[in-house]
């Protein structure tokens, strides 16, 4: 396999054989398919409004007796292997809908591949008609499609997972009016908290990945262009504390790094760039599908729908978010497990037959019924599907839980009697790994749901817990950390972990890998990071005063879990997470990509949890 294909599957992880070694898999999704004996494949070069034209590969049912709609996925990560023998291992979202029949069709985006053009990551949307963004690409390449393939049924749907998940979003404004069903799946909503940054701190764990992105090629072709780094280890934590200072780490003719070493705050470059704003008027069905544990892009597909529900009310708007890393539900795995744990046996290939034939089938062939569910939710402690006419569930109720001195986590705020802080030196020389087995990755992947027992033992990770729970706890809906904290430093990284701790008594379950535990797992539920500097302004970061309390305010993404009776809840609060996230120097530089070893402090960190200092979750509890 090509070098190329091999880190596209490791960034997608769908549709690729060479992800890292799943289980035994369990349905036809992985048998070797003979596209060609029910499908031909034609190549076609459609210009677009400003000359430029962009490489389509179409896949028509060689079945000539009826219609068929088109299916488009547009990608900056090719539409090989080209030539009209070239048949990929997946040209549909599913096999089952392979086997069904659509007019399959694969753009690549422009300036990639055999597409002509400039590239632009997260090219800006302009409303209006006179400027090129993906929303125009999209709907003249639609209406060149529906003019020039034969048998087409004039109705065209969109799918794509995660960058594909970007631009099958980013063809909702202003969409041409044959787009009637569009299913943008963990798409990247903003590149300044999906993938290479998360509330301001930038993803080091993104870092290896970056040249994919960031080289303009200068002719169509059909292989990789962008030079890739060959790290002398795969061992992650020595390769990135080997680096000096982190903007040289790539050269100037790395676009998009420029970019990201320029553009350290949420300026105007990254706002612009922010799918979001834009997502008003738009009259069709979509259906966003995510992951609850995709360390890639779970704020995309969360905000887009949240946003779709908002502006767009028109819109036949539903959610899918399941047990899944990133494009995990694409890969039909039976059991279906997330790192050490257990969700279930045929979930992805259910929600295939279930959830996304049907949407497809109904909205783009009028065949079957439409969903009936505006939020399809997976329960990540019940390990149970749960559908509701909203998202958060109307039922959804605040509740909040207060750290309290001790480690303790209580419903009950702090009282004056108890310690009112607690503090750790955090050293970004000697910072917290960010999972047990640190590798260099391509993105990372694994670390959502792995167990913490790793980190706790961390005298620079605090930890606060509740009683065993009496009853069963469920959290439906987004988390709110408010942080009261003080730095001696004057700059610092605020990381907050939200984990299930099982009971000493937790059997393994027949699926547990070798050599894992589930007496005392910490499962992580959620976690997130803030860099400290963005607390009051992700545009304007402002330094902390040493010493000084202040109030940091950390969204952490939604989550649907319940913590199980005999369970804990567990918060750890830590200021590294190392190399997922970049090292704050934790002293104020404008810039900390050109932060030098000087720069590179210890602080002492405080968390308040005083009775007119507290800190505490909002959480939204279904009881
Ligand atoms: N969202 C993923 C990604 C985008 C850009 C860089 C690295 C990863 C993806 O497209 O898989």
């Amino acid at each position: 396999m090509p070098g190329w294909l091999g880190i596209l599957c490791l960034v997608l992880g769908a549709g690729c054989s060479a992800e890292p070694a799943a289980r035994e898999p369990s349905t036809a999704d992985l048998e070797s398919v003979d596209h060609a004996a029910a499908y031909e494949k034609r190549e076609y070069r459609i210009e677009v409004r400003d000359g430029v034209e962009l490489h389509t590969a179409v896949f028509l049912p060689r079945d000539t007796t009826r219609e068929y709609p088109i299916l488009l996925r547009r990608t900056p990560y090719s539409c090989g292997p080209y030539g009209t023998n070239g048949f990929p291992r997946r040209i549909g979202p599913s096999r089952l809908m392979e086997e069904e029949g659509y007019i399959f069709a694969c753009q690549d985006v422009r300036g990639r591949y055999m597409s002509e053009g400039q590239y632009d990551n997260m090219r800006p949307h302009v409303a209006g008609d006179s400027t090129i963004d993906e929303s125009s690409d999209t709907y003249d390449t639609i209406e060149w499609l529906l003019a020039n393939v034969p048998r087409n049924n004039g109705k065209v749907g969109m799918w794509g997972i995660s960058y594909p998940g970007f631009y099958a979003a980013a063809a909702l404004p202003e969409a041409h009016p044959a787009l009637v069903a569009s299913s943008p799946q963990a798409p990247i909503a903003d590149f300044f908290f999906d993938d290479f940054h998360h509330h301001g701190a930038y993803l080091l764990s993104y870092w290896l990945i970056t040249p994919v992105f960031g080289y303009q090629k200068t002719e169509p072709t059909t292989d990789s262009w962008f030079p890739m780094q060959r790290p002398p280890t795969r061992d992650g934590y020595k390769f990135y504390m080997g680096f000096d200072r982190l903007s040289d780490s790539y050269g100037e003719d790395n676009f998009f790094w420029r970019q990201i070493v320029e553009h350290p705050n949420y300026d105007e470059f990254w706002q612009r760039r922010n799918i979001l704003p834009h997502l008003e008027g738009v009259g069709h069905a979509v259906m966003t599908v995510g992951g609850w544990y995709d360390a890639e892009d779970l704020y995309g597909p969360l905000n887009i729908y949240r946003t779709l529900e908002r502006e767009s009310p028109d819109a036949f708007n539903v959610l899918v978010m399941g047990p899944w890393t990133h494009g995990g539900w694409s890969r039909a795995r039976a059991p279906h497990m997330v790192g050490d744990i257990y969700f279930g046996e045929d979930i992805s290939g259910w929600y295939q037959r279930e959830v996304e034939a049907p949407f497809f089938r109904h909205f783009l062939k009028g065949e079957g019924e439409p969903p009936e569910f505006e939020a399809l939710v997976f329960d990540t402690g019940r390990n149970e599907w749960k559908e509701f006419d909203a998202w958060p569930p109307a039922a959804a109720r605040a509740e909040r839980l207060y750290l309290r001195g001790g480690g303790d986590l209580s419903a009950g705020p702090p009282v004056a009697s108890e310690p009112g802080h607690t503090e750790y030196v955090s050293d970004p020389n000697e910072p917290v790994p960010y999972t047990d087995a640190i590798r260099v990755v391509f993105t990372p992947r694994r670390y959502m749901n792995e167990d913490q027992r790793f980190a706790s033992r961390r005298p620079d990770v605090i930890e606060f817990q509740t009683d065993v729970l009496d009853e069963d706890l469920t959290l439906a809906g987004d988390i709110i950390a408010h942080l009261e904290v003080s730095t001696t430093g004057t700059a610092s990284d605020w990381i907050v972990k939200l984990i299930d701790v099982y009971p000493d008594d937790e059997p393994n379950h027949e699926h547990t890998p070798e050599g894992v535990e589930l007496s005392g797992y910490e499962m992580m539920v959620r976690s997130e990071v803030i860099r400290g500097r963005f607390r009051n302004s992700y545009e304007h970061p402002d330094p902390f005063v040493p010493g000084e309390p202040t109030t940091v305010r950390l969204p952490l993404q939604d989550v649907f879990h319940t913590f199980k009776k005999g369970h804990r809840v567990m918060v750890q609060i830590q200021s590294t997470w190392f190399p997922l996230i970049d090292r704050n120097p934790q002293s104020y530089v404008p810039n900390i990509f050109n932060a030098t070893e000087e720069d590179f402090i210890e602080a002492t960190q405080r968390v308040y949890h005083s009775p007119d200092r507290a800190t505490y979750l909002d959480l939204k509890v279904l009881r």
